[in-house]
């Protein structure tokens, strides 16, 4: 097999822990239309945050990816691309929260979140390589993606009112962006040392991680 598409030898290798993120109660709970909408509120509320530190992540993979890609037009394209998703998204939390009468300026990071945040500083430092920070920045990207998407198949009982949400991460589009995050991803890992090989496995396994209690904490108390 060689060392082309370690991404997929990861997600074989560590299939339940992924899917313990992608199918995670949260989702299944949307999925079949029982969610709690309290615990709906919860999340839209600290996302927003999430995303708020989220954005000086990707700057900084762009950052990275202007001196340390083979294919830096190529990647920073891509990358500017997940820079102009998030402005967008920024914007529709803020249109999101008024419509469930969420004050996103009184919204306190919780644990889950502020470790998550901090994780993402961590790969900020110009000391991790360019491989590991994409490799996280798909990974993260990727588990939302599947996760929405699980939402939005044939037969599930999404709730209307949640539908769009769903969308703006189970999209196809946005699916085609992940796709190219883990070309990406994979491209750099294929003429990586083992050394980097196994750091980056190892963040892809924290990203996965922080994902499933970033959905345990909003998922809480119901
Ligand atoms: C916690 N993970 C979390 N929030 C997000 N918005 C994404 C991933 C995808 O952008």
């Amino acid at each position: 097999m060689g060392k082309s598409m370690i991404t997929e030898t990861w997600l074989r290798k560590h299939r339940s822990l992924y899917l313990g993120a992608t199918r995670h109660p949260f989702i299944r709970s949307i999925r079949d239309g029982n969610i709690d909408l309290s615990s709906f509120k919860t999340w839209l509320g600290q996302d927003y945050i999430f995303v708020r530190a989220f954005v000086p992540f990707v700057a900084s993979v762009l950052t990275k990816a202007w001196k340390g890609s083979d294919d830096s037009s190529n990647d920073m394209e891509v990358i500017l691309g997940g820079v102009a998703a998030l402005n967008d998204e920024i914007s529709w939390f803020k249109k999101e929260a008024s419509k469930w009468g969420v004050q996103l300026s009184d919204i306190v990071p919780q644990k889950a979140n502020q470790d998550y945040c901090r994780f993402l500083e961590s790969l900020m430092s110009p000391e991790v390589e360019y491989t590991i920070a994409i490799t996280a920045f798909w990974a993260i990207e990727a588990v939302y993606q599947e996760s929405f998407a699980h939402c939005l198949e044939d037969g599930t009982k999404t709730p209307a009112e949640l539908q769009e949400t769903c969308q703006r991460w189970g999209n196809e589009g946005f699916g085609q962006y992940c796709n190219s995050l883990r070309k990406i991803a994979d491209r750099q890992l294929e003429k990586a040392s083992d050394d980097i090989i196994t750091k980056a496995e190892a963040t892809f396994l924290r990203v996965v991680e922080h994902e499933v209690e970033f959905w345990n904490m909003s998922h809480g108390g119901t």
